[in-house]
């Protein structure tokens, strides 16, 4: 079996991915929260399990679009909370298969996006509003949970524990080379061993033993003596980590903050709320020049395409990434303080000055041992001047980035990429 550092060797380099969220809850088109926000019971949503037909789904150009943005790995909902898979599973008749799609949606997911040479995960939730056996009336986020005609229903969970062992064991037997498993979420009770987290990582472990795991099983990740289950990385939900993750060490922790485009994680036709590409540019630069990844998320439609405002916005990254990638992938903390005009990221003897303000005059670099060898504007290659100017005599151990225009080459982040001495 592979340790955690060797596990989790490819996800630090590759630092951005995709996360997808797609099922019948983008026929409602509401989020997928839709059933417990709304109370909606099995039989007011049964119309979109009868309905569910992506005719335009095409897995193939959602990995190209994923590969020109610059992602390297995948996660998709294979089970969202609304208990539906879909994948061809032979534990229900909840799945995709079974809609006029006829599709096993995961499978085709998978090959699309290892043909496109990333990594895959699968999102999978351990809540399931449609399995008989969850907890419902009293729970905490159930549709029924306070509809008294469910007060006196019995379950037997023990049966649903096997029932969602058994689905983890077939996503991870019957889809190949499985590279992430994303579980979401735990939650009071429902957490830890609740879940048999113990043997369900095990048993994760045995069928996938590079596979990396999320930190949503109730472990603590922060934890010097963590559970087995706590995972392998935190996952911070909309929101990046002031300084980073660490342990109670303050050993750096790998992390991933996953993040919506707009205010959803599955399709919400009114929410037009979109990030720019400029905000997330920067937030990827932030997550690298804290020690993490981001995870950003797209909510296909009904008919199986990601929104036209998700694929302008990943175009628009993948521009970027393709002049600036060098700047975040294998990219780390460069242990220097925030400048004021931007971040660092850092890479062996590679600092990367990600330039966001211009200002006035040169840009100073401080803190920097040791001599810079060359200066380059990572887009083009082209030399930077950064020799001390005559006003910038008075300032110790500074460096200066001396650009030639009031104005930056790329307003989104201009990257000025320094070869430091060994
Ligand atoms: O309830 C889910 C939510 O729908 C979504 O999947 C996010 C993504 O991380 N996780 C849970 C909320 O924390």
């Amino acid at each position: 079996m592979s340790t955690a550092n060797e596990r989790i060797e490819w996800f630090v380099k590759a630092r951005f991915g995709m996360f997808i969220h797609w099922g019948l809850y983008a026929i409602p088109a509401r989020g997928e929260w839709v059933r417990s926000h709304e109370k909606l019971s099995i039989e007011d949503y049964q119309p979109f399990f009868e309905e569910f037909n992506p005719v335009n789904y095409n897995p193939k150009e959602w990995a190209a679009l994923a590969k020109k943005a610059g992602m390297k790995y995948a996660v998709m909902t294979a089970k969202h909370h609304d208990g539906f898979c879909l994948f061809d599973s032979k534990l229900t008749d909840y799945k995709a298969t079974n809609t006029p799609a006829g599709r096993d949606l995961i499978r085709e997911y998978v090959e699309a996006f290892r043909n496109e040479g990333l990594k895959v995960g699968f999102y999978y939730s351990l809540l399931d509003w449609h399995h008989p056996d969850y907890p419902a009336y009293g729970d905490s986020f159930h549709p029924m949970r306070d509809n008294e005609a469910w007060k006196d229903k019995k379950h037997d969970f023990s049966r649903y524990i096997e029932y969602m062992h058994g689905q983890v064991r077939e996503l991870l037997t019957n889809y190949g080379k499985i590279d992430i498993m994303w579980f979401d979420f735990s939650y009071g009770n429902m957490s830890g061993e609740t879940w048999k987290a113990t043997e369900l990582v095990k048993m994760v472990r045995s069928l996938q033993p590079h596979i990396i795991i999320d930190d949503r099983l109730g472990g603590n990740i922060r934890s010097v003596n963590k559970e087995i289950y706590a995972g392998d990385f935190a996952s911070p939900e909309q929101i990046i980590p002031p300084e980073g993750v660490v342990d109670e060490a303050g050993n750096p922790i790998p992390w991933e903050a996953c993040i919506t485009m707009n205010n959803h994680w599955g399709y919400a036709a009114a929410d037009k709320d979109f990030k720019s590409p400029k905000q997330l540019i920067r937030a990827l630069v932030e997550c690298v020049s804290k020690g993490g990844n981001l995870l950003l998320n797209v909510g296909p439609n009904a008919k199986g395409e990601i929104p036209e405002e998700s694929v302008e916005i990943l175009t628009e990254i993948g521009k970027w990434m393709s002049k600036n990638g060098e700047s975040i992938y294998g990219c780390g903390n460069a242990g220097l303080p925030k400048p004021e005009w931007g971040r660092y990221t850092k890479k062996g003897n590679k600092l990367y000055a990600h330039i966001f303000e211009r200002g006035i005059g040169p840009i100073a670099i401080q803190g920097i041992k040791g001599k810079v060898k060359r200066a380059r504007l990572l887009a083009d290659g082209s030399e930077v001047n950064i020799q001390k100017p005559w006003n910038a005599h008075h300032y110790g151990d500074a460096i200066f980035i001396n650009l030639r225009s009031s104005k930056l080459p790329d307003e989104i982040d201009t990257v000025v990429e320094l070869e430091l001495e060994e």
